[in-house]
């Protein structure tokens, strides 16, 4: 290869040698990627894994410049720690909340953006949008042009966020440019930078987003990671549980509700989830052979299952949760 060309859908370098390497494509005249490829034709998909390092690096390069970064997040899954990128990233930041279509309506966006405001973050502002209901974007746009400190705007965030949509959708919007990046439910979608011009002033930088380790995404087979990723408004389902009874969704967690009052827990996951009720549990023996961790929820607290979504528990509870050992969960204030 004497020049490097990079495929304008993932930024992977180019190359014809090697099929079973990534980057591969039959001819170098072509603009995209054999993968890209198919994943835009065909839906089908190929496995690529970064290393913790190889991220950690992209986000120590963007570090050293002083361009304003978009930090992209999944209002479903939002990041426990929001500012665990600032370790690598001082730069001027605004947080993106995304996917606002999968919550409920009757979720507000103003109190999604005082639940975030509540934690002093150190952010230039805070947006909630939708990136396939078009929304809010003129917003975005906006206060992109108010705090960018160059022409250069980086795209950051976990992978499945929807980085490469919401670029594609400012592309449709804003540009006359016609490139269009590759985007999948799957995780590992954009594997380099890639830069995208949308107009003279402003260039959009989209980078791989990190693979989280604690996903649920990660450790079930590609139909189910279509079924677990909402692409309409979650319709949260609330059980009045007693004690000793359980929740089990899908065959991918169990919840025993194991000591407290009569209590009320709503789920938001997928609509495509099938969720059981059991008025004993101890009768039941389902995915008890998963990995345990028992939780003492306070008052007003989520239960959220990293990949999943979360569930609201509205008085203070003892459960024990059963999941893949890999697949991290956690409490915090309600989000709703
Ligand atoms: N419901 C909903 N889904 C969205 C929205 N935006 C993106 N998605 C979906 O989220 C999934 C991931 O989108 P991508 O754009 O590939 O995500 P990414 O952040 O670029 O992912 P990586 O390249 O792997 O880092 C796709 O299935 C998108 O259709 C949105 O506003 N609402
Ligand atoms: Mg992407």
């Amino acid at each position: 290869m004497s020049n490097i060309k990079r495929c304008s859908g993932c930024g992977v370098i180019l190359q014809d040698e090697n099929v079973l390497q990534e980057g591969y494509t039959t001819n170098l005249e072509n603009d995209i990627c054999q993968r890209c490829f198919r994943m835009k034709n065909y839906g089908e998909y190929q496995v690529v894994t970064k290393k913790y390092d190889e991220y950690i690096s992209i986000f120590k390069e963007i570090g050293k410049t002083k361009d304003l970064v978009l930090y992209i997040t999944d209002l479903l899954n939002l990041d426990k720690d929001l500012e665990s990128l600032r370790e690598y990233i001082p730069n001027k930041m605004i947080l993106v909340l995304n996917k606002k279509d999968a919550l409920p309506k009757s979720v507000k966006k103003r109190k999604l953006i005082e639940y975030i405001k509540n934690k002093n973050l150190n952010f230039e502002d805070v947006i909630v949008v939708s990136v396939n209901k078009n929304y809010n974007l003129d917003y975005l746009i906006k206060s992109i042009k108010q705090n960018q400190t160059s022409k250069n705007v980086y795209v950051v965030g976990n992978t499945n966020v929807g980085k490469s949509s919401l670029i594609n959708r400012l592309i449709k919007n804003y540009s006359e440019n016609n490139q269009e990046l590759t985007m999948s439910p799957l995780p590992a979608t954009t594997l380099n930078n890639v830069k995208i011009e949308i107009n003279n002033h402003l260039t959009l930088i989209d980078t791989p987003g990190l693979v989280e380790p604690g996903s649920i995404l990660n450790y079930v087979d590609p139909k189910m990671v279509k079924k677990i990723s909402p692409n309409k408004e979650i319709k949260p389902k609330t059980y009045q549980l007693k004690k000793n009874q359980s929740i089990v969704i899908d065959d991918l967690v169990r919840i025993d509700y194991i000591e407290g009052e009569k209590n009320s827990f709503t789920v938001y996951v997928s609509n495509d989830l099938k969720i059981k009720r059991y008025l004993n549990s101890s009768n039941k023996e389902d995915l008890k052979d998963l990995n345990k961790t028992t939780y003492d929820i306070k008052y007003g607290e989520d239960l959220v299952i990293n990949g999943l979504g979360f569930i609201k528990i509205v008085d203070k509870a003892k459960v024990d949760v059963y999941i893949d050992k890999n697949v991290s969960t956690f409490t915090r204030k309600s989000l709703i």
